[in-house]
């Protein structure tokens, strides 16, 4: 499969000298914090999926069952003849729920994803599955302006933005995004999927498992450091911690130090005191009303929700 758009693999030292640039400034500012996409080397990528997998880790397991059991409903809101985005498509797990619900000359599928041979290794098996399927793979980043291609005649572009990932975005990062969706998305909508609020323990479970998967996922970013850029820190040094803020409804990440130490990288010595943390990720959870209410500002009318028994998690549609 071959992507959209004339594309070039990112050289692997480009990448690593962006990743030690950013590490340096997560462990110089206080409180010390680093973006969450780098959780998502191989290792990492492999570790997410086996986190979906998890019995405590709610979120895969509901959505899909919504999926299972509402595609043809949400295949009939986005419209007849359409061409379908799919923001960070990975694996196209679920997207295949979707467009199984959707006659197959009436769809073009547009997956935007930044990992370029991942995401054409999972086209051509959707390709295979799903033969005469029209793939239009981009590779991208979709949080930045991109050049979807043109919307087939008659067609109506609508995306879809499944997992909560939004819910990794800090709020002006959700707000960019949604706005930026609004916007390419005009005269049609968005599915998108969004983790809600609930009750502390369920949180607490599904980032603290008792398997120790989430924990290996979290260490992993220090992990990777090691790897990649030759960081040296004590092998026992820091503990993963994950917990519910209410203030913020989200849950955090953080590597914990288990004692007073030192993080080298590229010569530099980084102290932590016991107990200090690197904040690794932010998992936001919604409401219905107060996710449509923000999506509203960024330019959406809200549709129709589709909900679990337990209102752990939600599909919304929302038109644009
Ligand atoms: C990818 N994202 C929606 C996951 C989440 O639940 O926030 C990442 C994750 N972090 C720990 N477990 C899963």
């Amino acid at each position: 499969m071959k992507p959209g758009i004339e594309w070039r693999a990112p050289r692997a030292d480009a990448e690593a000298a962006q990743f030690a640039a950013d590490l340096h400034a997560a462990l110089a500012r206080t409180p010390k914090a680093i973006s969450p996409k780098y959780f998502y080397d191989e290792a990492g990528s492999r570790l997410f999926e086996q986190i979906c997998e998890l019995p405590e880790y709610y979120p895969t397991h509901t959505e899909l069952a919504l999926l299972q059991r509402h595609a043809r409903d949400m295949a009939a809101q986005m419209g007849h003849r359409v061409q379908l985005v799919e923001y960070g498509a990975g694996a196209l797990r679920k997207v295949r729920l979707l467009l199984g619900a959707m006659p197959r000359d009436s769809v073009q599928f547009v997956p935007v994803d930044i990992s370029g041979p991942h995401l054409l290794g999972a086209c051509d098996g959707l390709a295979a599955d799903m033969p005469g399927l029209d793939i239009q793979p981009l590779v991208a980043d979709f949080t930045r302006p991109h050049s979807l291609p043109p919307c087939p005649a008659g067609a109506r572009r609508v995306g879809f933005f499944p997992g909560s990932s939004i819910g990794n975005f800090t709020p002006a990062e959700a707000d960019a995004f949604l706005r930026l969706a609004a916007g390419e998305l005009a005269g049609g909508g968005l599915l998108i999927g969004i983790d809600l609020v609930k009750e502390a323990s369920v949180l607490h479970a599904a980032y603290n498992d008792t398997a120790g998967v989430t924990a290996a996922f979290n260490l992993n970013v220090l992990e990777r450091a090691r790897r990649e850029l030759g960081a040296e820190f004590p092998d026992d040094g820091f503990e993963h911690l994950a917990f519910y803020n209410p203030a913020y409804r989200r849950i955090e990440m953080h590597l914990r130090a288990t004692r007073p130490l030192s993080l080298q990288l590229d010569g530099q010595h980084y102290d932590f005191h016991e107990g200090e943390t690197l904040h690794t990720e932010h998992s936001h959870k919604y409401t219905v009303a107060g996710f449509q209410a923000m999506a509203a500002r960024a330019g959406f009318e809200p549709g129709t929700v589709w909900t679990d028994a337990n209102g752990w998690f939600a599909l919304l549609w929302l038109r644009s």
